[in-house]
């Protein structure tokens, strides 16, 4: 399965890594670093060398208690990254945002695919993806990054993420957008106690099951500072070995920060998990 991200394109037949580009001052692992874009154009050089297949841009940081960014200043952000990058990189650029006028900026700019952690449920957010023609991620979150920490409560985390996502799913479907066009993500981290999202990774096959393309985000997230009480700096190890996690369950793409080590551990754990199904091995 390939996806045509306008023009450049995500062969999805095997897993692949989506590399985290923040062109945020805030973001909690790497802000303000890669703010100028000609420093983020060399990281996602770098990021693509180590063997990232899409690199997702992100303007306005969604950690917990994150204050929001208002249209003009996130555009002014992407938008010169985006354009650069279009420029400069042969695998397609994402972007990361809630905003239906940062998605048409970004899309215009060159961006190929639209990754929203509020599943295009902002007014107007749906049709401006439809209209744009490109894939789009869906994300399940809960309440908002200003609230999303506030004691979650679910009755069936597995079954609610899902169900909500196939029906944002069916949403886009109503509004145009083509069944291979669309990916859906648990959302780790927006709106989930630990307990949520462990049981979300180790449930992540019910959500494969419904037959998108799964996108998982564990990189760094304090999931793992919760379970080995390690800083973010010291994340590395733990989050290959939850992205490797979540590509044995059928994950199809791992959005991560580290790049190069979690490369060889999913194509290790796919060659394991295709042994004997395909023919060249
Ligand atoms: C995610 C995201 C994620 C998708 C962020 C961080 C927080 N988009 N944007 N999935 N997380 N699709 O990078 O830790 O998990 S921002």
């Amino acid at each position: 399965m390939i996806l045509d991200c306008a023009g450049k394109s995500l062969d999805l037949s095997r897993p692949r890594i989506m590399g985290i580009l923040n062109v945020t001052p805030d973001s909690f692992s790497d802000g303000g670093e890669f703010f100028a874009p000609e420093r983020a154009v060399e990281q996602a050089l770098h990021m693509v060398e180590a063997g990232a297949a899409i690199i997702d841009v992100g303007g306005e940081s969604t950690r917990p208690g994150a204050e929001p960014v208002n249209e003009a200043d996130e555009i002014q952000r992407v938008i010169p990254v985006i354009e650069a990058l279009h420029a400069a990189l042969a695998v397609p650029v994402s972007i990361d945002t809630r905003k239906p006028a940062v998605m048409q900026a970004a899309v215009q700019a060159g961006a190929g695919l639209i990754n929203d952690v509020n599943a295009l449920q902002a007014p107007g957010a749906l049709a401006t993806a439809a209209a744009l023609g490109v894939p789009v991620c869906l994300m399940h979150m809960r309440g908002t990054p200003q609230t999303m920490q506030e004691q979650p409560e679910y009755r069936d985390v597995v079954e609610e993420v899902t169900g909500f996502l196939v029906d944002r799913a069916a949403a886009c479907l109503a509004a145009g957008i083509a069944r291979d066009r669309i990916l859906l993500d648990p959302g780790f981290g927006f709106g989930k106690t630990t307990l949520h999202n462990l049981l979300l990774l180790q449930q992540l096959d019910t959500l494969v099951a419904r037959g998108y393309p799964v996108l998982a985000g564990l990189s760094r997230k304090s999931l793992i500072g919760n379970v080995l009480g390690l800083p973010v700096d010291k994340r590395l190890y733990p989050g290959v070995a939850l992205a490797v996690i979540a590509v044995w369950q059928g994950a199809a793409v791992i959005r991560t920060h580290d790049v190069a080590a979690t490369r060889d551990a999913i194509a290790m754990c796919q060659a394991v998990r295709d042994a004997g199904r395909d023919p060249g091995l």
